[in-house]
């Protein structure tokens, strides 16, 4: 193929881009095993496929961003560096030993909580597994009470009791936060089996990963909803790993939204790098879901950049592999792509960065200031 050039391209070169790179790579007790920096080294084929590729998803998401508001884009862009930067923060006070236990980021997967979540009316519900922080703060859960149950602090979501993998609200309607892989698939259809059963209108965003779709979970969910038209929004985030297991290795068919015919379900492929496409699928679902109940699948193939969690070693995937995957960094995409619809301009989207770094430091004080649970709370709230 034609090599193009980088002014051709109009490639991004921001300094948000530069700086999440080189801050991760500086400080990654997995070097750059898993977040990896432009090198001389890299295949130079596959990173002309992925500018291709940027090129084509541009196009789209302009055109989706025209039938918009422009406040709504603004919110979706400013939730998307809150994430980011949110988790960046995370992983460095989590080296330092101010977060314990297991802790999974979401850094490169943010458009499919934003494209998705910010489709919803504020009564719908929504459940998810344990790479959970950045979605419990777009379903307006505060970075405050997210931070704190991070620290295991009383000032936490849940008091400090239930840490990265366990964030939860009632008042927001999240209904966490699970560790077990594949156990919310259930949990979430007998939510929208409540939903429909007491006719309460609201719609059940049930987040997995694929390596849950093995699992029976997956398929007695997926019937029964259909069957019963359940309206429960089921959403594959394809980061096309399940711990270091590629989804290659794992799985017999690789559509994941192809399993949807199976049982009879609409299904959509979406790119999860692209927000807009997202908020698109997740519009035409929530249309069917109020409608008559109808289930949808969305399969959102995304990419996460670090590791399965703060503790992978990272050796399961290659330099160019996530290369290639970073040339397409959501953020940057969506970023260009309002610039150049004339919705943002270089100096708001400063703004907007400040703004989710300074929510962040808050956070940060917050949590540190909070106090640990009194010994009085250690079986409050506690189901065994
Ligand atoms: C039932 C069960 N089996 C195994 C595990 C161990 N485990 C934790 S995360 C994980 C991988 C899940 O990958 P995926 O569903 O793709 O989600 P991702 O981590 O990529 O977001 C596994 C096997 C578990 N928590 N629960
Ligand atoms: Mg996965």
């Amino acid at each position: 193929m034609t090599a193009l050039t980088t002014e051709e391209l109009n490639l991004p070169k921001t300094a948000t881009r530069q700086t999440t790179e080189t801050k991760i790579d500086k400080s990654s007790r997995n070097g750059s095993k898993t977040i990896v920096a432009k090198d001389e080294n890299v295949d130079q084929d596959v990173v002309e496929l992925a500018k291709a590729e940027y090129v084509k998803r541009r196009k789209s998401q302009l055109e989706s961003i025209k039938r918009t508001d422009k406040k709504l884009l603004r919110e979706m862009l400013y939730q998307m560096v809150l994430g980011r930067r949110f988790e960046e923060k995370c992983a460095e006070v989590y080296r330092m030993g101010n977060i314990g236990g297991f802790c999974h980021l979401y850094i490169g997967q943010e458009a499919i909580a934003v494209g998705s979540m910010m489709a919803l009316k504020p009564e719908d519900m929504v459940i998810t597994a344990y790479r959970d922080h950045v979605q419990a703060m777009v379903k307006g859960m505060t970075p405050e009470s997210v931070m704190a149950e991070l620290y295991g602090k009383e000032g936490g979501c849940v008091k400090g009791k239930g840490g990265s993998m366990h964030m939860f609200s009632k008042e927001h309607e999240f209904y966490g936060g699970h560790g077990i892989v594949g156990g919310q698939i259930g949990v979430g259809t007998g939510m929208a089996y409540a939903a429909k059963y007491k006719g309460t209108g609201q719609v059940t965003l049930c987040f997995f990963g694929e390596a849950a779709v093995n699992q029976g979970m997956f398929h007695e969910s997926l019937n029964m909803a259909q069957l019963w038209k359940l309206p429960c929004i089921y959403i594959c985030e394809n980061n096309q790993y399940g711990m270091g297991t590629s989804q290659k290795r794992a799985m017999s068919i690789s559509s994941i939204a192809k399993k949807g015919d199976g049982y009879g379900i609409a299904n959509e492929f979406v790119d999860g790098m692209d927000v807009m496409a997202v908020r698109d699928a997740t519009l035409r679902a929530i249309e069917r879901a109020r409608k008559d109940g109808s289930p949808t699948l969305l399969e959102v193939r995304a990419y996460r950049f670090m590791g399965h969690s703060m503790s992978d070693p990272g050796n399961y995937r290659t330099r160019d592999e996530i290369l290639k995957y970073q040339e397409r960094d959501p953020i940057i995409l969506f970023k260009d792509s309002l610039k150049e619809a004339k919705v943002l301009t270089e100096k708001e989207f400063e703004a907007i960065e400040q703004e989710a770094i300074e929510a962040t430091d808050r956070a940060i004080k917050f949590a540190e200031e909070s106090p640990l649970p009194q010994e009085s709370e250690l079986f409050t709230d506690v189901f065994a």
